[in-house]
């Protein structure tokens, strides 16, 4: 019954089961895998699609040839088990040279070197099929904003992201790009921190039609914010154009948890929004499994990232059925259709009507709603009790 299949579109990056386990406070504790296993792993599991960042597949001292090789061997392996690569990214946060950014960086050559090191990422994500590439700036950012003035690191971030959209228009690619947003971690502060900042900076773009969103939930987790609004927003802009699935406890540093692990209900209703509305893109899991896993627990890891959502989209199915609960929601949203006249856009006779009408102010407070009713049947639902 939660058997993935194609059409459900589910993702891993290379990174995320490949993941050996290193943390702040210590070293791997699993083999790396190569590119060509982590691709069978992840078609064992069930998975559709497989994302990288270029130097997740091709080392960053590696020889055109060694590129060439590994680049074979991966389409190879890609082939063999018919996963797709829908999305691909730009490592910009692991080498020294991106010690203080990369776009924004404060050493004009670093920043000259990123888009040198993104328009060849780009090359090789077109080449292997890719339709959305992200960006997301783990080192752009501050731990002193006395080093860098923020309106001059958002007008680099502006020069960066306008030179690459006109790259890949001039080279015919058919991609857009897709921005995340992190408020700290690594770097003190990161710049354009949420999923919100980036909806405002898209539209300040000289092509803003090829930029959307990437939102991670462990990301707005992190800020505090219900995630599930930052995607409707997101959502309703029609700028929701990849997602990274996880879950993260609020307050933490960003823990990449299994999808659904730490907050089910919150997950719950993501899953109702991006199935109510039709999501038609991948359900990448950005996230990785504990480090306490062996290759076995990180196989459960995948696993379990696509049975949770499919069991949520199942009970978001029996919501939307409950006869209980739509009978609720139709209550909460009855409408007598006595205002109708004062709906829709602006008139200067429907202005004088609407001050002229007489309201029943204490009455309007009386009201209350089910929602304790309602929230409870939801909890029952999920709990599986109905
Ligand atoms: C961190 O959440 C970032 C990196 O893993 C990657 O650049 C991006 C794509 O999912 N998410
Ligand atoms: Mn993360
Ligand atoms: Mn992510």
């Amino acid at each position: 019954m939660y058997t993935p299949k194609p059409e459900h579109k589910f993702s891993f990056g290379l990174w995320t089961v490949g993941s050996v386990g290193r943390d702040p406070f210590g070293e791997p504790v699993r083999r790396a895998l190569s590119p060509v296993e982590i691709v069978h792993l992840l078609a064992e599991v069930g998975a559709w699609g497989v994302n990288f960042h270029d130097n997740d597949l091709i080392p960053i001292d590696a020889t055109p040839a060694e590129r060439d090789q590994i680049v074979h061997n991966f389409k190879y392996a890609l082939a063999e088990t018919g996963i797709v690569v829908p999305m691909a990214t730009t490592n910009l946060f692991s080498d020294p040279a991106f010690r203080d950014g990369a776009f924004t960086s404060n050493d004009p050559r670093v920043r000259a070197y990123a888009l040198h090191k993104t328009m060849h990422a780009i090359d090789l994500g077109v080449e292997l099929g890719v339709g959305v590439y992200v960006f997301w700036g783990g080192r752009e950012g501050a731990e002193t904003d006395a080093a860098k003035d923020p309106v001059t690191a958002i007008k680099r971030t502006r020069e960066a992201m306008n030179f690459l959209c006109a790259y890949v228009i001039d080279k015919g690619y058919n991609l857009k790009f897709a921005l995340e947003a992190k408020p700290n971690e690594p770097r003190g502060d990161i710049y354009n921190a949420t999923t919100g900042n980036m909806l405002a900076f898209i539209a300040t773009l000289d092509h803003p039609e090829m930029v959307g969103v990437n939102p991670e939930v462990a990301h707005e987790h992190m800020a505090g914010l219900n995630f599930t609004h930052a995607v409707a927003q997101a959502l309703e802009a029609g700028k929701l154009f990849h997602i990274d699935l996880n879950d993260q406890a609020f307050g933490r540093y960003d823990q990449d948890f299994r999808f659904g692990a730490h907050n089910i209900k919150s997950a719950f209703f993501l899953v109702k929004l991006l199935e109510d509305y039709g999501y038609g893109g991948s359900r990448h899991f950005d996230a990785h499994a504990y480090r306490t896993a062996d290759l076995d627990d990180v196989k459960a890891f995948a696993t379990g990232c696509i049975r949770t959502y499919l069991i949520l989209k199942d009970k978001a199915a029996q919501f939307n059925a409950d006869p209980e609960i739509q009978a609720l929601l139709a209550e909460i949203t009855a409408d007598d259709g006595s205002l109708d006249g004062f709906k829709g856009a602006y008139s200067p006779q429907k202005a004088a009507a609407l001050k002229g009408h007489t309201f029943d102010r204490v009455a309007l407070g009386q009201r209350g709603q089910p929602y304790e009713r309602l929230d409870q049947l939801t909890v029952e639902l999920l709990l599986g009790v109905r």
